[in-house]
C-alpha cells in the first residue's frame, strides 16, 4: 500500500496533468459549432486541498474527507481578458455549492479558485443552490442569479423530497465579495431558470423566468416567461407573459428554460436554452436556440426547430442521463463564442462557434412544422433544390 507521501505526491501529480491538460476542437461537426475533446471542468479538477486533510497526524492514509461527486451546470462570464466559470459543484453530501475556475483560453486549463464561494444566506437559509447564470449588467453590477432550494413546508409528514424552488440574487464586482439581495418574488408557485436581462427594459430590470407549479413538473408554466421589476434590492415581478412556449410533440414538450442572459447582436438577442421531453427512458434534456428583437427581447421573431446540442457518446451517461443543460456562454469582441454546457449533470464541456454562425442557425434552420408529414415536405424541398443543383 502506498504511503501518506506517496499517494500525496501521485495525486498532486495527477492532478496537475488534468489541469495541465491541451484540448483540441473535433473537427468536422455538424458545421454550427465545434464540440471539444475533454470536459473543460469534472470532479477530479476540484483541488485536492478541498478534500483531503493534508495533515499526516491526522490523516495517515491521505483518504478523502470531503468527496466531491461533481461539477456541472457552470454560469461563465469573461473579465480583462479571462475566462470564469462559476461550476455547480455537489459534494458526496448531495448539497450544491459555487466555485470559480479561470482560465486564460476559454478551453482548457481551467483551474478553481482556492476557496468556493461562501455564499450569504438570507434570513430563510438555503438548502441547496445551484445553476448560478452570471450577468454583467448595464447598472455596473455582475448579477449572479440561482436557484435556492428549501424544503416545502406543507409537504405531508414523511414526505422528505418535496422542495420549493426559488430564484436567488447576488451581486459583485470582483466575483470574491458577493451581496447577497432578497429573493426574487413572482406570482407562481416556484420558479427556477430564471436570468437576468444584461439592460434595463422601459427602465426597469428585466427578467426570465421559468414559472411552475411544482417542484419539477412545470405543470400550468406555459414556457419561459418575461418580466420587469422597479428594484434588484427587492426584485417583484407583477406580471409574468410567456415569450417561448413549451408544444405538444416538440424537444421542449415538458419543461423548457432560459439558458445563459441572451448575447446582443446587430440581428437581435441570441438566446441559448433548455428543453426537456419525456421518454420510456425518462427525461430528456437538450440544448435550443432561438432569437428576440432587438428593441423588445420579449418578441421572439425566429425559432430554429429542434435542438441545438444533445447529449452524445459519453455525454448521455451520468447522475442524471441523457442530459445537456447550458446556463454559460462567452461572446468575445471578435465574434467568437464559447459556449459551455454539462452533460448528464456531472461534467462540463466547451462547444466553441461563431455570433456569426449562431445567427445564421437561428435565422436559417426552419422551424418545428409540428406534424410528420410537414416535416417531410420541408425536407423534400431542401433534397429538390440540392438534386436540382447537382443536375446543372
Ligand atoms: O437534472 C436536469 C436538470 O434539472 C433541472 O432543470 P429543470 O428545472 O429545467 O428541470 C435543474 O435542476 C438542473 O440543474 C438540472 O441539470
Amino acid at each position: 500500500m502506498l504511503n501518506f507521501e506517496q499517494r500525496k505526491q501521485l495525486l498532486t501529480e495527477r492532478y496537475e496533468a488534468l489541469v495541465g491538460r491541451k484540448n483540441s476542437p473535433i473537427e468536422l461537426g455538424n458545421g454550427i459549432f465545434e464540440r471539444y475533446e475533454h470536459p473543460v471542468l469534472t470532479a477530479e479538477h476540484a483541488p485536492l486541498h478541498w478534500k483531503y486533510d493534508f495533515n499526516p497526524e491526522t490523516n495517515p492514509y491521505f483518504m478523502e474527507r470531503i468527496g466531491v461527486n461533481c461539477v456541472f451546470n457552470p454560469g461563465a462570464i469573461s473579465l480583462n481578458g479571462k475566462f470564469y466559470l462559476v461550476a455547480r459543484v455537489e459534494g458526496n453530501d448531495r448539497k450544491s455549492f459555487f466555485a470559480i475556475a479561470e482560465s486564460d483560453s476559454g478551453v482548457d486549463g481551467f483551474r478553481f479558485w482556492d476557496h468556493p464561494i461562501l455564499l450569504p444566506e438570507t434570513s430563510d437559509p438555503d438548502v441547496n443552490v445551484y445553476d448560478m447564470r452570471l450577468v454583467q449588467h448595464e447598472d455596473g453590477w455582475i448579477y449572479g442569479l440561482f436557484c435556492t432550494e428549501r424544503k416545502d413546508p406543507v409537504a405531508p409528514r414523511g414526505d422528505l423530497s418535496s422542495a420549493v424552488a426559488q430564484c436567488g440574487i447576488a451581486r459583485t464586482k470582483d466575483l470574491k465579495t458577493w451581496e447577497r439581495l432578497a429573493d426574487l418574488k413572482t406570482a407562481s408557485n416556484q420558479q427556477r431558470n430564471v436570468v437576468l436581462h444584461p439592460e434595463f427594459a422601459d427602465g426597469k430590470y428585466a427578467f426570465y423566468t421559468r414559472p411552475q407549479d411544482g417542484f419539477i413538473d412545470t405543470g400550468s408554466g406555459g414556457g419561459i416567461g418575461w418580466g420587469l421589476s422597479d428594484t434588484i434590492e427587492n426584485a417583484v415581478i407583477e406580471r409574468e407573459i410567456i415569450i417561448d412556449e413549451r408544444h405538444y410533440h416538440t424537444i421542449k414538450e415538458v419543461k423548457n428554460g432560459q439558458g445563459p442572459a441572451p448575447i446582443k447582436t446587430d440581428k437581435g438577442w441570441l438566446h441559448i436554452a433548455h428543453g426537456v421531453r419525456n421518454t420510456a427512458a425518462g427525461l430528456r434534456y437538450v440544448i435550443y436556440a432561438f432569437l428576440s428583437e432587438l428593441n423588445d427581447p420579449s418578441k421572439v421573431t425566429h425559432r430554429p426547430g429542434g435542438h441545438l446540442i444533445a447529449p452524445e457518446g459519453v455525454e448521455r451517461v451520468g447522475d442524471v442521463s441523457n442530459v445537456t443543460f447550458c446556463n454559460g456562454v462567452i461572446a468575445q469582441d471578435n465574434g467568437d463564442v464559447y459556449i459551455y454546457y454539462a452533460s448528464s449533470d456531472t461534467r462540463c464541456h466547451v462547444a466553441a462557434t461563431t455570433v456569426e454562425r449562431l445567427l445564421d442557425y437561428v435565422i436559417n434552420t426552419p422551424e418545428d412544422p409540428l406534424r410528420s408529414y410537414a416535416c417531410v415536405e420541408q425536407r423534400t424541398q431542401l433534397i429538390d433544390r440540392n438534386l436540382q443543383l447537382a443536375s446543372k
